[in-house]
């Protein structure tokens, strides 16, 4: 029996502009729960995670914005997706910004050796508070997984790191800040940024990243910044990058993922409803969500 259970997490503290905190609504208004019925046996939304935070915020300078309440409201997202997880369904996570992905990694890494990660993104999001240019904590997530970060974020969950540097595949990169290449090159981090996609196409490169996280993870989990597509196909995005992934490439991408079998956790992170164009950026999500769990053309 093919369970999926969905978790929203409306949370915006990792960066500065209003809105993500409904990113889950717009994802649940363009319909996923009726695109994933067709695709599971049993499809559980299990709301939203509390998030119920002030409007007034105070650390405007600081150099890990929102750092507490970030680190305690993914600790319960950990908890969670821990939970769904040991239910035997499928993990689905609707951000929020992606600063979430540090709570859902914390969850799904529990149940894993060798757990691997797919960060389809513009960005590389391994800045640490020394490397940020901004101090916006959505830019830190990646890091933070690999042990690198403030202990309040490391430490999540009681253990790091939750997932080894040479797990990793970054797909979609080309905005990386100058510490983010360091690490990638220290670290021996995977990325495949648009110049290798252009170079090579997304079929050869997503065939060399199923092959790369086959042979050596026991499970991946696919983190997707819908800012890793080009503003014209998901304008609804916080920190959008020109000359991103095409809407048509993703869809590959996704079905051939759903072909390989190896993702075994999702999210669905950066939609923004009031940087939207009539909710097409929560739709494009949906629509690559229902090839990502095998809808077929024919
Ligand atoms: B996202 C940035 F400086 N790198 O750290 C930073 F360019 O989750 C952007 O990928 C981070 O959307 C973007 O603030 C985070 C910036
Ligand atoms: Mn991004
Ligand atoms: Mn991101
Ligand atoms: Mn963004």
């Amino acid at each position: 029996m093919r369970k999926l259970s969905i978790i929203g997490m409306p949370m915006d503290l990792g960066q500065m502009r209003r809105g993500v905190d409904m990113g889950p609504s717009a994802i649940r208004y363009a319909g996923v729960n009726e695109r994933l019925q067709m695709l599971f046996d049993e499809v559980i939304d299990l709301g939203d995670i509390s998030i119920g935070r002030p409007e007034v915020r105070i650390d405007k300078e600081s150099k890990l914005r929102n750092l507490e309440l970030i680190a305690e409201k993914t600790a319960i997202l950990a908890d969670k997706v821990d939970e769904v997880i040991q239910s035997g369904a499928f993990p689905l996570v609707l951000g929020g910004d992606h600063s979430i992905a540090i709570g859902t990694l914390a969850g799904v890494s529990r149940h894993y050796q060798n757990l691997g990660v797919i960060w389809y993104d513009a960005h590389g999001d391994l800045n640490t508070a020394e490397t940020s240019p901004s101090g916006n904590i959505h830019g830190m997530p990646l890091a933070v997984s690999i042990g690198l970060g403030h202990p309040l974020l490391t430490k999540i969950g009681g253990y790091q790191p939750k997932v080894k540097p040479e797990n990793i595949v970054i797909i979609g990169a080309r905005s990386l800040d100058e510490g983010e290449r360091a690490l990638i090159k220290e670290k021996g981090i995977r990325v495949y940024t648009m110049h290798e996609i252009d170079r090579l196409g997304m079929t050869k490169v997503m065939e060399e990243s199923i092959q790369y996280l086959q042979e050596r993870t026991d499970g991946v989990h696919l983190s997707l910044d819908l800012d890793g597509l080009d503003p014209t196909d998901a304008p609804g995005v916080g920190t959008p990058v020109n000359g991103g992934i095409s809407y048509r490439e993703s869809h590959l991408a996704m079905e051939m993922l759903a072909e390989s079998e190896i993702i075994t956790s999702a999210e669905f992170v950066e939609v923004n409803p009031i940087l939207d164009e009539k909710n097409k950026t929560a739709s494009v999500a949906v629509a690559l969500m229902g090839s990502l769990f095998g809808e077929k053309l024919l």
